[in-house]
Order: structure tokens, then sequence, then C-alpha cells
């Protein structure tokens, strides 16, 4: 099983700025995270990150042949963007959604998310770890198909 977790713009800063929202740690010790959860798991995973929608989205398109599922953040582009929800449909990959804080509880622009009617499931408000029970939700899901 081979997944891919995609981040959105931004996230690279992760650990520099607003840790009231998104902590103290970085881009690299999320994805250390994320990859020490997996080889725990005996699951390959490869994580990318993009300040780009385009690139996002041939990310996404990439994914057919190549894994298995899919784990997003996609930060801003989550309520923005009709062309993230398409290649997520287009692809028809498992996804999980993945947000650091609970943008529920904040602007209320944060509260549309584009890309959840393509996701089997959101994890939010949850730090770095969402992303390690993103994984988990995603494998599960794999498994039982
Ligand atoms: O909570 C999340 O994971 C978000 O997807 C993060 C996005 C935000 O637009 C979403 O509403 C919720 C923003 C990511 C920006 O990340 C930064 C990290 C450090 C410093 C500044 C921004």
């Amino acid at each position: 099983m081979h997944l891919l977790v995609l981040n959105g713009p931004n996230l690279n800063l992760l650990g520099l700025r607003e840790p009231e929202h998104y902590g103290s740690r970085t881009y690299d010790d999320l994805v250390a995270l994320i990859e020490h959860h997996c080889a725990q798991k005996g699951i390959a995973v490869t994580c990318r990150q993009s300040n780009h929608e385009g690139v996002l989205v041939e990310l996404i398109q990439e994914a057919i042949g190549r894994y298995d599922g899919i784990v997003i953040n996609p930060a801003a582009y989550t309520h923005t963007s009709i062309a993230l929800l398409d290649a997520l449909k287009a692809v028809g990959l498992p996804t999980v959604e993945v947000h650091i804080s609970d943008p529920d509880t904040r602007e209320d622009f944060r509260r549309i998310s584009y890309v959840r009617s393509a996701c089997l499931a959101t994890v939010k408000g949850k730090g770095l770890e969402g992303y390690l029970e993103a994984v988990d939700i995603l494998v599960e899901a794999i498994a039982a198909l």
C-alpha cells in the first residue's frame, strides 16, 4: 500500500508563524511524524507540499496507478477550489481531508469545504497528530475495499 499526503499553500511555514493555530512544529517535523507512523504500519508514503493550485491538481491526477489513497490538507484552497474537488472526483481514489486547526470554529469563510464531498472522512482540530488519524482511517478504508 502506498499513500500520498498532500499539503497546500503556506503549510511549508509550519512552526514559523501562527503557533496559536498550527503549533510550533515545522513542516519537516510533520513529514517525519507521518513517515515514522507509516513505517510502523508497514506502508509506503510520499509527502508533497505546494503553494500552487495547479501543481496540486497535477499531483492528484498523477496519483492514479501510483497511490492507493490520498490524505489532503488543501489549506486555504479548501475554501475556494472547485478545481481540487474536480481532480479528486476524477481520480476517484479514497481520500481523507485533514486540518490542523478546526476551521469550523474560526472565521465564517473557513466553514465551506469544497473538497469535503470527495472525501470519505474529515479530521480537524487535532494538530499534526490528525494526519496520523487520517492515515489510519484511509488504511482501514482501503483494506475494506
Ligand atoms: O487548519 C488547517 O490545517 C488549515 O487547512 C490551514 C490553512 C487554513 O487556510 C485553513 O482554513 C485551515 C492555512 C495554512 C497556513 O499555514 C501556516 C502555517 C504557519 C504559518 C502561517 C500559515
